[in-house]
């Protein structure tokens, strides 16, 4: 369901939104509750979009991100095995997300190409994206890494650390959240465009070499305007990585907030006002290396990260046999991805 909103609306709405000294939640709690529902319905699940409306111009506009849906997603990777690059599974992988995407989504647009890891091998890198409104010039960029690294390093089992990693919530999870979202915009298109990108070859890397890491990122940045067009420029990007362990916390990385404190109050904003600040906390967040990073410094798109980091390390299963379904929680997936329909309705 589409509504209506006049530019002037939608301007009020961002500023709000990303000024550190403004409440959007005085603005939306003084709305007159006016609420339209409808069910979205597709084969497998349903969605409800609200609006609420106040005597102004303000609005805002509720999609229903389903967890169980998103649940859905992550055990269908699973289910592949480990998405090692190279593998079967991960050749399954890329299959899935190319199908899902091209359902949901106005235009598919896939990367190839061989990238060299920091042990000398070569793999082919696959990089997938798929585009919402790809004429708009607002957009966002929403990312997240599908391969799985190769090694349990950090399993506290010797016999075990040559074991690939499951990958449950250290790739699955994020592709998860995003491919829900997906799905609910195929019902509920956005006034903005969403560009989401799942990339490839983040976690074949060495902890001892910074680049080392997010190969498929690498790739896709330093060629994205050739892919794309040398006037694309996302408003900004957010990278999903481990947004689905029970029990998780994010709190703002350091390399996000350097490049792009804006969007990171947004989100925190956001998630606040959406009821989940006992996942989106202010304090304990470190800086990891991760995909934003190559975002940020390579393709020249503020990003930030939503990662889980408790204290000084990840979850527990990271980088171990136990990152499994098994440490999943579908509550942290609803966390995550109704903050950011929140986000994208009402940008
Ligand atoms: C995130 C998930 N990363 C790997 N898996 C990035 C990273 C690299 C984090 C090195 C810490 C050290
Ligand atoms: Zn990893």
């Amino acid at each position: 369901m589409q509504f209506a909103r006049t530019p002037a609306a939608r301007a009020r709405v961002r500023a709000i939104s990303v000024s550190p000294h403004m409440n959007k939640m005085t603005i939306t709690s003084i709305a007159l509750a006016t609420v339209l529902t409808l069910a979205a319905c597709n084969s497998q699940h349903s969605s409800t979009t609200s609006q609420t409306q106040d005597s102004g111009q303000t609005a805002s506009r509720h999609v229903e991100f389903v967890a169980d849906s998103a649940f859905a997603f992550l055990k269908a990777q699973c289910d592949m095995g480990p998405r090692v690059p190279g593998t079967a599974a991960h050749s399954a992988c890329v299959a899935y997300i190319t199908d899902k995407l091209t359902q949901w989504t106005d235009t598919v647009v896939t990367q190839s190409a061989p990238v060299t890891t920091f042990d000398g091998q070569t793999l082919t890198a696959h990089n997938i994206m798929g585009r919402i409104n790809p004429q708009a010039t607002t957009r966002i960029l929403l990312l997240a890494h599908y391969d799985c690294r190769p090694w349990a390093d950090k399993d506290e089992d010797p016999a075990k650390q040559r074991q690939p990693v499951m990958g449950a919530n250290d790739a699955a999870s994020g592709v998860a959240v995003i491919l829900e979202l997906a799905r609910i915009m195929s019902n509920n298109k956005p006034d903005i465009g969403i560009d989401m990108l799942m990339v490839d070859a983040e976690d074949w890397g060495d902890y001892d070499n910074e680049d080392s890491w997010a190969l498929g990122t690498q790739l896709w940045a330093r060629n994205h305007k050739q892919l794309l067009g040398q006037d694309y420029a996302p408003t900004f990007g957010i990278l999903l990585d481990m947004v689905g362990a029970r029990g998780a916390r994010f709190a703002p990385e350091y390399f996000s907030t350097q490049y792009a404190a804006g969007i990171v109050q947004l989100v925190w904003d956001t998630a606040h006002e959406a009821g989940y600040g006992a996942f989106f906390t202010q304090d304990g967040g470190g800086a990891v290396t991760d995909d934003h990073v190559v975002i940020n410094t390579i393709a020249a798109v503020p990003c930030i990260d939503i990662i889980d980091m408790r204290g000084d390390g990840f979850f527990d299963g990271w980088h171990t046999t136990h990152d499994t379904i098994d440490a999943i929680d579908p509550a942290t997936l609803k966390a995550v991805g109704q903050t950011l329909s929140q986000l994208i309705y009402n940008y």
